[in-house]
């Protein structure tokens, strides 16, 4: 195995505390109020009486690559996740995505499973390389028509569709050209896009350009647990110059197709602390560490600027007149992807400060949640927001047909009450989606973290619903927690 998310984030030297708003309880640390006390297994035992907006999206979210499988049928070409996954050392136990949870072949169970837990939306995305197998020129129909396929299922049932047009896949043939490093990564993601929307513009009411931006250039480019496996800063720089500029280059692309639905960025947002409760808001790295996780990509996207604090010269040298403009290119909604916070030690490290999931890097802080939407609000603007991804891991294992997950359950219960708590103080949220509808390819570590509400037997591929899938079900049909 390569370096963990976690070995990263200490080795990333973070920083600044945004102007939260927080009153000494709602510090980082200090005991929060988390509401009616777990049962012995660590479920919540009754509903907290918190109901949410009428038509509040409840959603469910995957990824191509991690879900579909078929990874060499209908003309699809290979992604760099293919050949990343094939070096020897890169994924845990060698795994890779030919299979995964094989919903290229079981969409529409999936489907079926979906209505019958009662969800309203789902987020998947689409698989570049199968509509374009080697990322450029004549679209593949026969990938074109799985989307449509899908897409078409999902209104059969009353599930509002939301497509991902990159969440890291890129087809390996534009790697070979250079990938996110080369200017021309920009023009080659609109003209596919442009492809899509053609194809699903005005059937999909919600569009998303990239997933996490931020985890391409850091855990791609800068640290290389994950594809391409580059570790150089500057390089990591540059991408994320691009990967701005292509999201921004399909926003127009999108608006030129004259479909009428929206269109956003999924960003991973983090809220930065200092470790140090006592210390103040701009200690040392706080602000440098909040600009690398979070201004960086809010700032061009919403402001037209690159922050003016952070030490980004490999990027400000491949900025080109009228690229901002392009980035700043008006969005319809944001969508917010909350997993930890990250706090900050007096060298400007990162600290691990809170129990994390299984997934070492991830600190459990619902409350970085709610500090996330308001500083969205408060410093961006009052724009909607729906959350796109939210989570954890645990080790589930199948009984019978029960998977027990009461830490899961806590865990969404306890976020869900911070996007009540922001939504209630003016914040536009207007959908979640829980990270993941199905357990599936979790990148660098292959199939051994569960992400899924649904669990998934890799060796028959049955889905059973855990214990948390009932519990979100039921959540859903109450419209409240
Ligand atoms: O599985 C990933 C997903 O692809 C992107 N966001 C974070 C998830 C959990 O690590």
């Amino acid at each position: 195995m390569g370096l963990s998310r976690r070995t990263l984030l200490k080795a990333v030297p973070v920083a600044a505390l945004p102007a939260l708003a927080a009153c000494d309880a709602d510090r980082p640390g200090a005991a929060p109020d988390r509401g009616p006390a777990p049962s012995p297994t660590g479920a919540p035992t009754r509903p907290l009486g918190l109901r949410f907006p009428e038509r509040f999206g409840w959603g469910a979210a995957t990824s191509a690559y991690q879900v579909e499988g078929a990874a060499k049928e209908d003309g699809r070409g290979q992604s760099i996740w293919d050949t990343f996954s094939r070096e020897p050392g890169r994924v845990r136990g060698g795994d890779t995505g030919d299979v995964a949870a094989d919903h290229y072949h079981r969409y529409r169970q999936d489907l079926d499973l979906m209505k019958s837990l009662g969800l309203t939306s789902y987020r998947f995305s689409i698989s570049w390389p199968r509509i374009q197998p080697d990322g450029r020129g004549t679209p593949n129909v026969r990938g074109l028509d799985f989307y449509k396929r899908l897409v078409d299922g999902l209104h059969e049932r009353g599930i509002a569709p939301m497509a991902t047009l990159f969440h890291w896949d890129l087809p390996q043939a534009l790697q070979d050209r250079g990938g996110w490093e080369q200017r021309d990564s920009a023009g080659w993601f609109a003209d596919y896009a442009e492809i899509v929307f053609r194809a699903l513009g005005d059937r999909v009411p919600v569009w998303l350009t990239l997933n996490e931006p931020k985890t391409v250039v850091n855990v791609g480019y800068r640290y290389g647990v994950h594809a391409p496996g580059k570790r150089d800063f500057s390089a990591a720089m540059v991408a994320a110059h691009h990967l701005l500029l292509a999201h921004g280059r399909a926003v127009q692309a999108y608006r030129a197709s004259g479909a009428k639905q929206r269109i956003g960025p999924a960003l991973n947002l983090a809220p930065v602390y200092p470790a140090d409760d006592t210390a103040g808001r701009d200690a040392p790295g706080v602000r440098t560490a909040d600009g690398f996780e979070n201004r960086l990509y809010l700032d061009p996207v919403l402001k037209g600027t690159y922050p003016a604090d952070l030490e980004i010269d490999p990027l400000r040298e491949v900025v080109r007149d009228g690229d901002l403009k392009v980035i700043s290119s008006p969005i319809d909604l944001l969508a917010v992807q909350y997993y930890n916070p990250v706090f900050v030690g007096p060298g400007g490290e990162s600290v691990t400060k809170l129990p994390t999931s299984i997934a070492e890097w991830q600190q459990i802080y619902p409350e970085g949640l709610y500090d996330v939407l308001t500083r969205v609000r408060r410093d961006y603007g009052d724009l909607p927001i729906t959350i796109t991804e939210n989570g954890m891991p645990s080790e589930d294992e199948l009984a019978g047909d029960r998977v027990a997950d009461p830490g899961r359950i806590t865990f969404l219960r306890d976020h869900l009450r911070q996007a009540h708590r922001a939504i209630a103080d003016g914040v536009r949220l207007e959908s979640y989606h829980v990270w993941s509808l199905l357990d599936n390819f979790e990148w660098a570590e292959g199939y051994a973290q569960r992400w899924g509400i649904v669990y998934v037997d890799y060796e028959t591929q049955r889905r059973v619903p855990k214990d948390s899938a009932r519990w979100y079900s039921d959540v859903i049909r109450r419209n409240a927690l």
